[in-house]
């Protein structure tokens, strides 16, 4: 029986999804973006679930999509926009909007979508050995997945073409210092370091969390002054959450607040 293409585990507080086609440097198939979507629905449902945690399994985080999945045989046409419009976009516009942080625990190459996916998340660590790659120019291909949109924000224009145009793997060090990722970490730390910022994240005050990431997402798009009525109306609603209470007062106490996140 072929292995499961994705591992769940249940942590207190948060999951921890792990791709899981490590003699394919975990590249997606079908098959992995419907268990894996499955996996991000049930976390979304569990009210106890307060961050996530993505890595891979073996040497790679994840090399993009499967290229043996999308190959085509003579005289067959296949139409990539399909896999686009049905797996990958879905997919990054979860990741943007799930109500919790996400965190990718990048522990080797991450490259085409494999990249871009890892991008997505709200806060990428690195091991010291992992590369970003936009692969797609090496394949005739255009960075999707977000990459053509998340990167020139990142990283400023110039950076954004250098990587998509050429396709050059951009080590985890060069990745922080351009600001592409939150850190670089080295290799043996890198869980550690990503489950403690998830054990973080499970006593954190959730509700404010996931306003703060829509509020960044929506900046993305607006001008100032919409952007101001924004942070009112998700200011009224964080202010309105028994979280803030709980802030004030252990604030005032001069004690450790017990948030209760999701479940408030
Ligand atoms: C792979 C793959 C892979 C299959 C390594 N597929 N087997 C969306 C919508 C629809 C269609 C098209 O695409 C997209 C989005 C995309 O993601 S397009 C971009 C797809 N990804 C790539 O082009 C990356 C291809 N891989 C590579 O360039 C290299 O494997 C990297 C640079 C990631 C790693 O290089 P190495 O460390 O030298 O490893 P390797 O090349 O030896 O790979 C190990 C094995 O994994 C190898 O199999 P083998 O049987 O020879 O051991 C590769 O064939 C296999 N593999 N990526 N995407």
């Amino acid at each position: 029986m072929a292995a499961a293409p994705i591992t769940v585990e249940q942590r207190t507080g948060y999951r921890v999804i792990t791709l899981n086609r490590p003699d394919r440097l975990n590249a997606f198939t079908e098959d992995m973006h419907l268990a894996l979507r499955g996996a991000l629905d049930e976390a979304e449902q569990d009210k106890s679930c307060r961050a996530l945690l993505m890595t891979g399994a073996g040497r790679g985080f994840c090399a993009g999509q499967d290229l043996n999945d999308r190959l085509a045989k003579p005289g067959e046409k296949i139409v990539l926009g399909v896999t686009l419009e049905q797996f990958y976009n879905p997919l990054v516009l979860r990741l943007r909007a799930l109500p919790f942080p996400v965190i990718a625990a990048v522990n080797g190459v991450a490259a085409g979508a494999g990249a871009n996916i890892a991008l997505a998340c709200d806060i990428v660590l690195a091991a010291r050995s992992a590369k970003f790659i936009q692969a797609f120019a090496k394949i005739g291909l255009v960075p999707d997945s977000g990459g053509t949109w998340i990167l020139p924000r990142l990283v400023g224009a110039a950076r954004a073409r250098g990587l998509a145009l050429l396709g050059e793997p951009l080590p985890a060090e060069k990745a922080e210092a351009w600001g592409l990722i939150w850190k670089a970490v080295d290799d043996d730390a890198l869980m550690t370091e990503a489950e403690k910022l998830c054990i973080h994240f499970a006593s954190a005050p959730t509700v404010g969390l996931a306003l703060t990431k829509r509020a960044l997402d929506a900046a993305e798009h607006n001008d100032l002054a919409t952007q101001l009525n924004l942070e009112r109306d998700f200011q009224r609603e964080a202010g309105g959450s028994p979280d803030y209470q709980e802030g004030v007062r252990a604030f005032f106490e001069k004690r450790a607040p017990a948030f209760k996140g999701r479940q408030s």
